[in-house]
């Protein structure tokens, strides 16, 4: 598809939140884009006009001609391959194409719901029935791909890598996930690539302006 004749992307965002990592990934795609910042601390996501983008009143969002699309894997799914000139995203028919999915969602579906009760110090259900399994179980999946390396997909570089390295960087900072040194070594190869350390400084000046 020719660039030119696309409708341009609205990016619904709030600094230091998790739709840092769409800004990121909007950097790396290099396209120009309308930023549509809320302020969480007036609540402004819980606010009408957004529950109309996003009944969650959550970011990220994006919104593409009549299109919105919101959850983190499915905003990167669209994202990459709405700009495949960028070549973030494997084609279908691309053997690359069914593990770039599986990380994306993984994300969504088991990395999340683990964090978050382990954060909670939750019990988690039985791993028969949990949708993560364990957590320990879960982590060691992703590890045992990470140690694959460099990148979830090998030696590509893909829009999987950009939500996960800038997930696992405030997870770990957080302290909710262990900073093993394969994780240490895969986030520090993603987010010192010029456009993650561009995204990192343009969310710390909009964070800056919020709360001055
Ligand atoms: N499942 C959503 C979760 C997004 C999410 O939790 N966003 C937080 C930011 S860190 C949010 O918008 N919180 C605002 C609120 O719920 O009031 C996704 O992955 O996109």
């Amino acid at each position: 598809m020719d660039t030119s004749t696309k409708p341009k992307v609205t990016f619904f965002h709030a600094p230091q939140s998790r739709s840092g990592g769409t800004r990121a990934l909007l950097e790396e795609l290099g396209v120009d884009y309308d930023l549509h910042v809320l302020n969480f601390k007036t609540g402004e996501q819980r606010q009408s006009a957004y529950l109309a983008i996003n009944p969650m009143g959550k970011v990220p969002a994006i919104r593409h001609g009549d299109a919105l699309i919101t959850e983190q894997p499915a905003v990167f799914m669209y994202l990459a391959d709405l700009y495949p000139e960028a070549k973030l995203a494997p084609p279908i028919g691309d053997p690359l194409r069914g593990p770039y999915l599986r990380w994306l969602v993984f994300y969504g579906s088991c990395f999340e719901p683990a964090l978050i009760d382990r954060s909670m110090k939750r019990e988690a259900a039985a791993s028969s029935t949990c949708p993560y399994g364990d957590f320990d179980t879960m982590l060691k999946t992703l590890t045992d791909q990470l140690e694959k390396g460099p990148y979830l997909l090998g030696d590509t570089f893909s829009a999987a890598d950009v939500l996960w390295g800038s997930a696992l960087n405030w997870t770990t900072m957080f302290k909710l996930v262990p900073e093993l040194p394969v994780i240490r070594a895969y986030i520090d190869r993603v987010i010192t690539r010029p456009a993650m350390q561009r995204a990192a400084e343009k969310d710390a000046e909009l964070a800056a302006s919020q709360a001055a």
